[in-house]
């Protein structure tokens, strides 16, 4: 482990500028078994644009509610999908917020430097750099320029970005994906640079899971790590306390987008699609590290 390079340790200062012309310029719940998968029935052809690759979900625009951000795959376009707490954006919604994405992985939408907006993390998968593409609060594309918040990411599968130690500033938290596939956090400062902060590691054994997100699902106060665990299907929630416990099952055929306060309750919730019928659903949580019994929200197909 100890000869493994440690991501989020070198800064070199800032590259290109206006990064967002780069290139150019389960039914019902979460909670209940395969019963609460969609219907299959009457699968929907898909909206115009085809697949999407999910940055995160934050509240981007400054409105107070929670948006979506995704790279529209064919075209490297980034687009913003401003949310209204319900049942909308659909999927041929989005505002182009930049171009040129293709060839960037996404860690989350967070608000790294703590300057009052969310920004994006993403690694270039050619180099492993990982940087902020921090945004303004606005529905159009940025003009700050990107800040480069570490190196040597390669290797690494991102679960997000959300506070999990409890100090109101996130942390990233991905996975190694050679060795023991540790899942580490990494502990942002608030501030536009690399943290300097030790990692922690919160496990090792996390090969055969996909990492569905971080949250603060039982309102412990800080965000933790939600996976599927790929073999059974189950969505597992880690808060480091009781063990984890299942808060859901069935979860076989779905990519998580991310997890935030869709709905405005205060609860976090989670933002999966059913990859058979590329229909994006909000499964509202309900602060309890529980599976949730409020029926799930729709945003449509074409996802
Ligand atoms: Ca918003
Ligand atoms: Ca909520």
């Amino acid at each position: 482990m100890s000869a493994d390079l440690p991501p989020a340790v070198k800064a070199r200062g800032r590259a290109f500028s206006l990064w967002f012309r780069r290139g150019a310029a389960v039914a019902a719940a979460l909670a209940v078994g395969t019963a609460a998968l969609p219907a299959e029935a009457a699968v929907p052809a898909a909206a115009p644009g085809g697949a999407l690759t999910f940055a995160g979900a934050a509240d981007w625009d400054g409105d107070g509610r929670t948006d979506l951000i995704a790279r529209r795959d064919a075209t490297g376009d980034l687009l913003l999908f401003p949310g209204d707490g319900k049942s909308t954006p659909g999927a041929a919604s989005g505002t182009v917020i930049g171009t040129g994405w293709n060839g960037y992985t996404f860690a989350g939408v967070a608000d790294w430097a703590a300057a009052g907006h969310p920004g994006i993390i993403a690694r270039n998968d050619g180099t492993g750099d990982l940087w902020l593409y921090p945004g303004e609060g606005t529905r159009a594309p940025s003009s700050l320029p990107p800040v480069l918040i570490g190196s040597g990411w390669n290797g690494y599968t991102f679960a997000g970005v959300a506070d999990g130690t409890g100090d109101r500033l996130p942390d990233i938290t991905a996975r190694e994906d050679s060795g023991a596939r540790t899942l580490w956090l990494y502990p942002g400062e608030g501030k536009p640079a690399p943290s300097s902060k030790p990692r922690l590691s919160l496990g090792t054994g996390y090969g055969d899971t996909t990492l569905a997100g971080v949250a603060d699902w039982g309102r412990f106060g800080h965000a933790s790590p939600i996976v599927r665990d790929d073999l059974s299907g189950d969505l597992r929630y880690d808060p480091g306390r009781g063990g984890p416990s299942v808060i859901g099952t069935g979860w076989g055929g779905y990519t998580f987008a991310d997890t935030a306060d869709w709905d405005g309750d205060g609860n976090a919730d989670l933002i999966a699609r059913a990859d058979d019928t590329t229909e994006l659903w909000v499964y509202p949580g309900e602060g309890k590290p529980a599976p949730s019994t409020k029926p799930r929200i729709s945003l449509g197909t074409g996802w």
